[in-house]
This record gives structure tokens, sequence and C-alpha cells, in this order.
């Protein structure tokens, strides 16, 4: 069950942490409404809260969307409802009006919603099924404890998405998330009112390298029970194909090949299709033929050689298969915004209704404006869907590193130039939750976001409603935050947290004040070191236990070592050598098994130091020592 956020949001606001936690979201009080993420258009207290009793009606008419009614039902159960009587007639209680806009007024746009908690009704309606849904996942948010039971806040929500395309993409290298990670990230994506999940994942053979291979039976079962999964969340299974590496674009076979694989899938129920060619050579052709189809290899031919692939799919077949959104791609150009003969071939040439990818102004941008969102439609002729590449950790410069910052640096105001954004993930699926968590508020709502106020919510999402283990987390993450580019600058700072308080103990040091500030920093030091601990004790998704495991045992041993060094700085300053002595020699110790703590060979750059902290924990950590024994 995903967990109450009006239950952690209290201590939230009170952890003192640093910068990025600093306008964290106000308390709870019971005038104010618990925090609902993504951040509603529209919401507003309307009335007091209300008792949740043992039985509830929910009155569902032909127009009612089943995952949301299960969500429902799910959300009343866990919160101490025995009774949930379905049906079109009124049988008292609590009455829950579920169902489409003939039920209330809706906002008019796509998957938008109305959610009003009276006190003696709740109704939610949809635009659409999807609008249903969610309005049942900011009920879900709103259920606040009331001793030993339950309240609804009393709330007014009219709500709908900036962006209609809002998700992730399995787009990386190395490992590929096994069953049990996509069917999880699914559940979560419908969870952050997130729609879409791309399958692009590149080491997936019978997607790249094996492209024209019919799926094993076993195989196809699979992607059978994932496209079901998803229809349950309210995600759309996008089927990404990448025949880019060896295609012969004019061979007639290899095109009945790519309709082939695509009809074995639309058979088990996908709707949503994609065909990438990033990452391909695009200056040589795979057959001797396509110099004769589309001329010399270069970028223009490129270009018309996968428009006329790509407008075949479009018009041959997702307009012959009812039921399927429009066709998606991912140019070879995908990083950049000048214009090429490439590009101006699929900008003169791409069928309107086919969507196009882009990551920002680099693979991984430091930074994506509404200026480059907007000169980049124009040269795609189109508004483009943002790949976004983080929280990815594939590339070298992520090595030994789990990416658990806020997502960040994204201009409000691009739902004005974007049809969407999904982010590329980590190897590690649960990890990637906490800057998904931020792509799925933003996409939502880009206008209202903050990643100073989302963060804390997206750390929290992962807990069991613990405020221990969400101030752990708040600790570790820090640890965590540094957010690599494909150059030398991060575009995101390492442990800022840990950094401000480093800052202040040498100012308090330098003014004379050692007691002080040797103080203040070793209560944060035992945080750090007991923050695996608490990580550990229960209230944390054991998934994100799982895949944090190196980095937490690292954590724990990095702490200790800033405790002992920073004891060892108080007893030489104490003039008692013989002390200091010891506890630099544990330090020493520590610091070595931390350096010693590698990771598992679960991303492409293999196994490595588990990084935590550095450039800011290690460094402090040698100056100490350095001032310990001069
Ligand atoms: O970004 C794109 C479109 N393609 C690849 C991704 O598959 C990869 O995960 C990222 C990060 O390394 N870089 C790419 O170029």
């Amino acid at each position: 069950m995903r967990i109450q956020l009006a239950a952690v949001v209290a201590g939230l606001a009170t952890i003192a942490l640093g910068a990025p936690v600093a306008d964290a979201a106000p308390a709870a009080t019971p005038q104010a409404l618990p925090p609902v993420s993504p951040t509603p258009q529209q919401i507003s207290r309307d009335g007091a809260d209300v008792q949740v009793p043992s039985t509830v009606t929910v009155v569902t008419d032909s127009a009612t969307d089943k995952p949301a009614l299960d969500l429902l039902t799910t959300q009343l159960r866990a919160h101490g409802v025995h009774k949930v009587v379905t049906d079109n007639d009124n049988h008292g209680g609590l009455v829950i009006r579920l169902g489409g806009p003939e039920i209330a007024s809706v906002p008019t746009q796509a998957e938008g919603y109305t959610l009003r908690v009276d006190r003696d009704e709740v109704v939610i309606a949809g635009r659409d099924g999807a609008g249903q849904y969610y309005g049942v996942q900011t009920l879900r948010q709103l259920f606040v404890r009331s001793g030993q039971s339950w309240k609804l806040a009393g709330a007014s929500v009219q709500d709908w998405p900036n962006m209609a395309l809002r998700g992730s993409i399995e787009g990386f290298y190395g490992p590929p998330w096994t069953t049990a990670d996509r069917v999880r990230q699914l559940e979560f994506l419908g969870s952050v009112k997130a729609n879409t999940y791309v399958y692009s994942a590149k080491d997936d053979a019978y997607l790249r390298a094996r492209w024209r291979d019919a799926y094993p039976a076993d195989q196809l079962a699979t992607l059978g029970t994932l496209a079901q999964a998803a229809t349950a969340n309210h995600v759309e299974f996008t089927y990404a194909l990448s025949p880019g590496v060896s295609i012969c674009f004019s061979s007639p076979a290899d095109r009945a090949a790519v309709f082939a694989k695509f009809q074995s899938v639309y058979d088990l129920g996908v709707r949503s299709f994609s065909m990438p060619f990033d990452d391909i050579s695009y200056t040589r052709w795979n057959c001797a033929a396509d110099q004769t189809a589309y001329g010399a290899p270069g970028r223009s031919a490129a270009g018309a050689a996968q428009v006329s692939l790509l407008n075949d799919i479009a018009q041959n077949f997702i307009a012959t298969h009812p039921g399927t959104k429009p066709l998606q791609t991912v140019p070879t150009e995908y990083s950049d915004l000048a214009d090429s003969a490439y590009k101006t071939q699929l900008r003169e040439h791409l069928d309107p209704s086919v969507v196009v990818q882009w990551t920002g102004t680099d693979v991984v941008p430091p930074s994506i404006t509404t200026g480059q969102a907007d000169q980049v439609s124009t040269v795609y002729g189109r508004k483009v869907f943002l790949w976004d590449n983080y929280p990815v950790n594939d590339y070298g410069q992520s090595g030994g590193r789990l990416l658990l910052a806020p997502y960040d640096k994204r201009q409000a105001g691009l739902s004005d130039y974007l049809s969407g954004i999904v982010s590329n993930p980590m190897n590690q699926e649960a990890a990637s939750e906490v800057a998904e968590f931020g792509v799925a508020d933003f996409a939502w709502n880009d206008k209202a976001y903050s990643a100073a106020k989302s963060w804390p919510l997206a750390l929290a999402h992962l807990t069991d409603g613990d405020q221990r283990a969400v101030d752990a987390m708040l600790v570790f993450a820090d640890l965590e935050h540094l957010a690599p580019t494909f150059g030398t600058t991060p575009w995101q700072p390492q442990a800022p947290a840990l950094a401000a308080r480093v800052d202040a103990f040498w100012q308090r040091w330098n003014a004379g004040d050692h007691a002080g500030a040797a103080t203040e920093l070793r209560a944060y030091a035992q945080r750090i070191a007991d923050a695996p601990g608490v990580i550990r004790d229960g209230a944390v998704s054991p998934a994100f236990v799982t895949d944090a495991g190196p980095w937490l045992d690292a954590t724990a041993l990095w702490g200790a070592a800033l405790v002992d060094q920073l004891d060892a700085l108080v007893a030489a300053d104490n003039g008692d050598q013989q002390q200091a002595r010891q506890l630099t020699a544990s330090a020493d110790a520590l610091v070595a098994q931390a350096k010693a703590t590698k990771t598992g060979n679960t991303n492409r750059w293999g196994i490595r130091q588990a990084l935590v902290g550095d450039g800011v924990l290690d460094v402090f950590i040698t100056q100490a020592r350095e001032l310990t024994a001069p």
C-alpha cells in the first residue's frame, strides 16, 4: 500500500538539513490540507474533515472506471472500512460517488477530474477513466489519522495534467529491469498519475540486436502480463522496437518483420508503439539496396529512409489498428538544437501524427529552458516529447553512483512547448522512483513545481508513513545527490545539506567555538551513521533497500568514521593526544572499509566503489584528520 503523506509531512518541515528542504511543505494543521502530489491545479479546504466509517457505499454507474473502483476499494479497506457496498443505490453511511462527467462538473481537459469531500458525500468525477483513477489517487492522499481511525480531509479539487505524456522510458544500457521491477514501476507510475512507460531497454535483444526475431512464447506471455499491469494502473505500455542497427529500409521483408513484431504485441493488448533511432550509425547503409533507394549515405538520405519507414508504420499499422496511440520515435539527432539536413527531412516529410523525442541540448543537459524547447519544436515542426536522461546511471561519469537528487532545473512553462516527459531511469528501479516522482509532479503541473517541496515527498513515498524513515532517507539521499553530466561538471552538486553543515562547522571552529562546532556536526554525523539502519528497519520499500544496499553499507561506515574523526579532533583540542590517536586510527580503518565497499555488478560500468558524499564527506574527514594530528 502506498503510504499516506499526511502522516509524515509535519516532520518534513522541521528537518534541518540545509538548502534542499529549507522550504519543505508546511506542517499539516487541522486547517491545512495534507500535501497532494502531483500538485493539483486547484485544491482548497471545503469544510471539516470527514470521519471514515466502517461501512461505505460506493455509488457507481456504467461510466465508472474499473481500475479507479479497484483502487478506491483497496484504499477504503486499508483505512478501516470493513464493508464496501458497490451499487448504483445509496445504502447509507458515507457515500462515495465515482463516475464520469455526468455526476459533477468536471474540467474539460483529458484526464481531468473533480473531487469533493463533503460531510455526507464524496464525489469523484473524471473526464475519462484516467480522470476517475487520478481522482482516487488524490483521495488516497487525503486520508488523515484520527486516533485509531481515519478521516478524510474536507477538500475540493479541480485538476488536470499540463502535459499529455508523463512517465518513464526504460531506455538505459546495462542489465534491463526484471519483470518484478517493471510491475513495480507500473504501479508506481499509476500512483503518481503518470500514464506512460516506454519499453526500450537497450540490452533487451529482441528490441534491438535481434529485432527481427519473434518472441519465444514465455517472453511473449511476460509482455502480456506487463501490458495488463499497465492497463490496471492507467499506464500506456509503449513498445519500442529499434531496428536501426541492421535494418534495410527499402527491404519489403524487413518492413514485414517490423509489422509482424508490432502485431505480436498488439495482439497482447499493447496499443502504443515507438521506433527509436538513437545511438545508431546513420552515415552508412546496412544494405546496398538502400543506396539505390535513398542515394549515397548521409544525413539527408538517413532522414529520408527513416521518414519513409515511420510514415509507413503510421499510415499502415497505427492508422489501421483500432485503439492505437500516435507512433513515437527518437531521431538519431536527439540532443541538440541545430538544424541539419537530417532534421529538415523529418520536419518536412514526417507524418504530423508522429511524436518526436528530444533529450535537451545535450544527452544529459544541465538544465532545460522554455526557449530551448520552443526552438527545438520549430526545428522538428511539432511539440517534442522530452526523453530526460535523469536519473539514468549507465554512463562513465555515473560510475559507482546512485542518483537520488530531486528532479530539478527544468523551467516552469515547459508544458507550453513539450507534449510530455519521460524519465530515463537507473538500472535500479526502486531507487529511480525518487527522481521519477519529481518528473511526474513536474509534468502534471510544471507551473507549481518546487523541487525542494517535491523531494521530501518523493522520499516519503518510498516509506510506510514512518517519520524516522523519512528523516533517514533525507540524510542518505543528500549523500547521493551528485548528478553528473557527460562532461566534468555535475548538474547537481554532491551532498548540499552536509556541505552546508561543514561550512557552518568551519565558521564556528575558526571563530574559536571548537566545542560547539564539533558537537553540532557530530550530531549530524551520528545521523549519517544511523541512517542505513533506520532505512533497513522495515518502513522503507524493500526494493529500495536492495537497490541501495552497497551505498547503505558504505554510508554507515563513512558516518561512523566521521563521528570518530570529530571525536579525535575534540580529544586533540583538549590535549588528550593518546585518545586522539586511537580515535584517528579507528576513523582510518572505517574509511578504508568504506572505500572498499563495492557496488554489485548491476550497471554497465561494472563493480565500483559505492560512492557516498564524495568530495564533501571524505574531504572533511581528511581536513579534520590533518587538524587532529598536524
Ligand atoms: O538518450 C538517448 C536517446 N539514448 C541513450 C540512452 O539509451 C542512454 O541511457 C543515455 C545515457 O547514457 N544516453 C543515450 O544516448
